[in-house]
């Protein structure tokens, strides 16, 4: 079995709580334990200067290698180009995108440095797989640099409708990027039909048989992989979780009180806003909730540095208080907002005693937080899950309440409608939304993804071709017209 090789901007060290890390990293961690491999990634340092040589180190049959990268790029790379102008573009946030030439020039610059860096660590049959939008031109990066192996992609986050797409000035390029690997994998097939329609309309492209697709002078794969948790684990988890002293602590502190749950990362795209202004609705309209309802929203802070990401601090802030301050009683605090994040383990407990998963984004990837809610779930008493349909999951979980979460009494009528749910309902709902989740587990999706990856034909290139190293395929140099 060819050795794995997997790159993604943030990773799991050696002596790291796992504990903390989300379930993605903990699966990624498990694939490079059977097969043995490599974890390349950022260090999580800056420096003044040029950054020095990866660091390694290796426990068992993982060997972990971090970089350094220089300030100012890093700003570029991942302030200004991914967070800044990629991931707001990419969740359909056009208004919050802030483009900036330089900030993509930074971006370059630190997925060659990676490229660079990774090169002389790699053997020949590796199979090497990249992670998420911060690394898109990776591939190119290392075809450029003479690397031949087959090389994976998988974009975490949704694809755009192709209209705002081409919003970026480097769209080709960035496509062009995506066709330099051997399969690119997307959450869902709607982001896939999105993805070819770009390709089909904006570029003169063409679909070949199967999944591969031949655009900008270039052939590629493109296909769904939609992700899962690793679904035994974590219903174990919350199970063993009833008997930890933190959920007998909320537990009491309810006082037989529903709960109501949303657990996020605080960002404009999981629709936090839209979410207690739809818990205000509630009790509002439906005041026999009042007293009775307690909505805990956890939401530890992400990307500080990024300055919508202030804004929308102090919008939530600003909400939650509001809400409190309307309806709160001497006894009763409807909304609990934490801005801090919690072990596994204490989390599992925390979606178990939940009667509503409140899971709400204005647009998602996937959403594991879905699927770690349907997991949690006591069989004998369910909660109900509430599901953004802009959510990737919404394609699997159908038995949820689906919901819009634009339309804030839409929102609030299915919370209300879940918490009244009786108990067959709510049973023969879980009972479905908990096969698709024992099915479709990250165990599938990674096996599923690397078994393709491998299968994965030497791509026919057109434009200049060139031998490659290890003389077992052939790979295109760049091609210019396309960028
Ligand atoms: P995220 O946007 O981070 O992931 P999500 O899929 O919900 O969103 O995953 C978050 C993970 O972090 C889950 O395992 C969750 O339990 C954990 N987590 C969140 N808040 C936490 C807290 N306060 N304490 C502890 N753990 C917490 C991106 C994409 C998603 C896609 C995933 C995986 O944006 O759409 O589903 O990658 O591909």
């Amino acid at each position: 079995m060819a050795r794995l090789v997997i790159v993604s901007n943030r990773l799991v060290l050696p002596g790291e709580k796992l504990a903390r890390a989300g379930g993605l990293a903990v699966g990624l961690r498990d694939a490079l334990a059977r097969r043995g491999g490599l974890w390349f990634g950022w260090s999580g340092e800056t420096t003044e200067g040029t950054a020095g040589e990866p660091k390694l180190s290796s426990v068992g049959k993982i060997a972990y290698a971090t970089l350094d990268i220089n300030a100012a790029d890093y700003r570029d790379f991942y302030v200004g180009y991914a967070n800044g102008a990629l991931w707001p573009l990419f969740h359909h946030r056009p208004g919050l995108s802030l483009y900036r030439r330089s900030a993509f020039e930074g971006y370059l610059r630190v997925n060659t440095w990676f490229a660079q860096n990774l090169k002389p660590l790699l053997q020949p049959d590796d199979l090497i797989w990249v992670h998420d939008y911060h690394f898109i031109p990776l591939a190119t990066e290392l075809r450029r640099q003479g690397v031949a192996n087959r090389i994976g992609f998988f974009l975490h986050i949704p694809f755009p409708a192709p209209e705002l797409f081409v919003t970026l000035p480097e769209h080709k390029r960035l496509a062009s990027d995506l066709l330099a690997y051997d399969l690119t994998g997307l959450q869902t097939a709607a982001d896939v039909r999105r993805l070819q329609r770009y390709f089909l309309e904006e570029v003169g492209g063409r679909t070949l048989e199967g999944d591969r697709i031949e655009a900008l002078g270039q052939k590629g794969r493109i296909a769904a992989f939609p992700i899962g948790i690793d679904t035994e684990r974590f219903a174990r988890t919350a199970d063993k979780a009833m008997r930890r002293p933190e959920t007998a602590r909320l537990s009491d502190s309810l006082s037989s009180r529903s709960l109501v749950i949303g657990v996020d990362r605080l960002d404009y795209s999981k629709g936090l806003a839209n979410r207690l202004e739809a818990f205000q609705e509630l009790l509002a309209r439906w005041p026999e909730h009042k007293s009775r309802v307690t909505l805990l929203q956890i939401a530890p802070v992400s990307r500080g540095e990024v300055a919508q990401y202030r804004a929308l601090r102090r919008e939530i802030e600003g909400l939650a208080g509001r809400v409190n301050g309307k309806f709160a009683e001497a006894d009763w605090t409807p909304v609990r907002y934490l801005n801090r994040s919690f072990p596994r383990n204490v989390l599992a407990g925390y979606l178990r005693l939940a009667r509503v998963g409140f899971v709400t984004p204005i647009r998602d990837g996937m959403n594991l937080v879905a699927k770690e809610y349907v997991a949690a779930q006591d069989p004998a008493d369910p909660g109900v899950l509430v599901l953004s349909r802009f959510a990737g999951a919404a394609g699997e979980l159908t038995d949820a309440l689906i919901v819009n979460p634009y339309d804030i009494d839409e929102l609030a009528a299915a919370l209300h409608r879940a918490l009244a749910m009786p108990l067959d309902q709510r049973i023969a709902r879980w009972r479905s939304l908990m096969d698709v989740v024992s099915r479709n587990t990250i165990k599938t999706w990674r096996e599923s993804f690397l078994q393709a990856l491998e299968s994965s034909p030497p791509l026919a290139l057109e434009g200049a071709m060139v031998e490659a190293g290890n003389g077992r395929r052939k790979l295109a140099s760049a091609d210019a017209s396309a960028k």
